[in-house]
């Protein structure tokens, strides 16, 4: 079994850390005891950190942002962790790969945590692990946090629901305007960021701000923070002071109009809530007696026997009948 030395990780050890969070990422029943003691154990030293979300389509230029913002966050004395989802690795197998080369030096860098994206099959999901991860990284010092998702499936809006600044990176692109951007996406993010806006793309770049700026007039955003269109480049690093401007700015702004805690509890909430979905439905698969019952519903739904509105009700019945008297 893991042990985790919680000195040792709350001094920053990033061996300790990795240990940690692999300890959460495992599906053996042992090791989610052990990993559920050391969160509640942790969670006094959590909190401490501006979360920030970036997605957009592969090969946006995500990994390279982070890689060159990254440092510039380190040299304004925070430590920085980085935690990527990518809903795509079990079958593509390339983006992993992919985020370790495009961040070697903020890797490398003593203050900075990097950590490729978990096997899928995790219990409760990738996404759920994550969250966990960040609290494990706070207790670790670690002041500003990174989440990286490939805007795949669901994932974009699982991390929109667990960081306190959502970023949209979108390539110029002036013909086929808006496409490919999912519907409810807009109005989750805080800033959208228009990348490799340098050489032969500045001009392109601009055209494609502008299609923005004019897209978010019909979205509904919050009420303290007004989402802008920037340009961005990481070839340059006077983009990464600009953003890491912005960045506090909106920690400010949502502390002083009561937001900042207000959306972190929602979230909490709202976390909660999907935790208790996951674990009825791992409680069935658990159960011998439950997962044949469920299996023979999916037969019986498969054949028209049953509608899954029935089935559903029924096994839900079955889960809590020992509770109803
Ligand atoms: N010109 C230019 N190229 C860039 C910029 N940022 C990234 N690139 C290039 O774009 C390619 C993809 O960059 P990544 O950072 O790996 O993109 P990503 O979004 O992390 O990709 P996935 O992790 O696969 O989703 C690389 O060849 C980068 O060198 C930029 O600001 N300007
Ligand atoms: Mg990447």
């Amino acid at each position: 079994m893991v042990d985790i030395d919680i000195e040792k990780l709350k001094s920053g050890d990033r061996r300790s850390l990795s240990k940690a969070i692999t300890l959460i990422e495992s599906s053996r029943p042992q090791d989610q005891l052990a990993a559920q003691d050391l969160l509640k154990k942790i969670l006094p030293y959590t909190g401490k950190s501006f979360r920030l979300g970036v997605t957009g389509t592969p090969g946006v230029g995500k990994s390279t942002f982070i890689e060159t913002f990254g440092q510039h966050v380190i040299s304004k004395n925070h430590k920085i962790a980085v935690l990527a989802i990518d809903p795509s690795s079990p079958t593509s197998g390339g983006s992993i790969l992919g985020d370790k080369t495009r961040m070697d030096k903020l890797a490398n860098e003593v203050n900075a945590f990097v950590r490729p994206s978990p096997t899928s099959g995790t219990l409760g999901g990738v996404a759920q692990k994550t969250r966990e991860a960040i609290l494990l990284c706070e207790a670790a010092g670690f002041d500003f946090i990174i989440i990286e998702t490939v805007g795949v499936g669901q994932s974009e809006f699982e991390v929109a629901r667990m960081v306190d600044f959502f970023l949209l990176m979108i390539l110029p692109n002036g013909g086929d305007e808006l496409q490919g951007i999912k519907k409810g996406i807009l109005e989750l993010a805080d800033s959208i960021v228009i990348n490799k806006a340098d050489g032969e793309n500045l001009k392109i770049a601009t055209q494609t701000q502008a299609q923005y700026q004019s897209a978010l007039q019909i979205t509904t955003h919050s009420s303290f923070w007004n989402t802008e269109v920037l340009l961005n480049s990481s070839l340059q690093t006077k983009s990464s002071e600009e953003l890491y401007k912005l960045f506090m700015n909106f920690q400010n702004l949502a502390i002083q109009n009561q937001q900042w805690n207000k959306k972190r509890q929602a979230q909490n909430i709202d976390w909660y809530n999907s935790l208790i979905k996951d674990l009825i439905f791992n409680k069935i698969h658990v159960s011998k007696k439950l997962n044949k019952h469920f299996n023979e519903f999916v037969e019986s739904i498969n054949n028209s026997n049953i509608t899954p509105i029935e089935a559903a009700h029924k096994i839900v019945e079955e889960i809590f009948s020992g509770l109803e008297k």
